[in-house]
């Protein structure tokens, strides 16, 4: 195979150059870290899921006309995306209170918000993401408001769509995070979908157990994290009849 150049690796992908200028492979790790990545551990078979439901997402999403990076799965652990200067904001939206905001404000975990919470997280590991106002985005340009307009609706449209895909197969959006990346054509630029949406990036209940089916498991030590990511994409319908 020939050698690619690695652009970037974070905690649970690496990005290498694509066949074609703008373009990248993001490839899924079965690396797991939590709390900042003080947390480390691995997750057997969770890239080729997350590569899979990442897919299958994506491709809802762009149907629904979401525009996003993905271009094409390529193999069991890459996709070929579109090259994008990502937004260093980690966008949380909230259906239920759970994690940092049970913590935060004292909800208790499984209580449905009067209605759906957006929030922001400056993307910094040394400073470990911390929650920032919209105030703070345009004070220091990390993003126009035009942008944040655009950011917030589709987070919106995104939420309504997976909410309702989810219920489908019995399982409770709780909550999830979603980056954007900005597009250059000359002087102009918009921002689309990026990264993945995969049980490391939500919060996903059975809704008739409440048994927990994303990164919490590992998080907080339940066990079973193959099995629930499995699960999801069970219920997807991406597994062979035999998974
Ligand atoms: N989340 C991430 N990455 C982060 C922080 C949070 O994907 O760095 C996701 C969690 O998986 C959860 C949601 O679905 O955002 C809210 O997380 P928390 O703020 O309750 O920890």
């Amino acid at each position: 195979m020939s050698r690619r150049r690695q652009i970037y690796e974070g905690k649970a992908k690496i990005l290498y150059e694509g066949p074609e200028p703008g373009t990248l492979i993001q490839y899924f790790k079965d690396d797991a870290t939590a709390f900042n990545a003080q947390k480390r551990g691995t997750i057997n078979g969770k890239g080729v899921i997350n590569n899979r439901i990442s897919e299958y997402v994506f491709t809802r999403l762009a149907h629904i006309g979401i525009p996003t990076h993905f271009i094409r799965r390529l193999n069991m652990r890459e996709q070929l995306v579109r090259q994008v200067e990502i937004v260093p904001i980690e966008v949380v939206v909230r259906n239920v209170a759970a994690g940092s905001i049970s913590k935060r404000l004292g909800i208790p975990e499984g209580e449905p918000l009067p209605h759906t919470l957006i929030e922001y997280y400056y993307k910094d590991d040394a400073l470990g993401d911390p929650m920032i106002a919209e105030e703070h985005i345009a004070c220091f340009g990390w993003a126009s408001n035009e942008e944040m307009q655009d950011i917030s609706s589709m987070a919106i449209r995104v939420n309504d769509f997976l909410v309702g895909m989810f219920a489908a197969i019995n399982i409770r959006l709780v909550d999830f995070k979603l980056e954007f990346g900005r597009i250059w054509d000359g002087d102009y630029s918009r921002v689309i979908l990026a990264d993945e949406i995969s049980p490391d990036g939500c919060r996903l209940w059975d809704m008739v157990t409440g048994e927990k089916l994303d990164k919490d498991r590992f998080r907080r030590d339940l066990g079973g994290e193959e099995e629930a990511y499995q699960e999801v994409a069970r219920r997807l319908g991406l597994l062979d009849n035999d998974g």
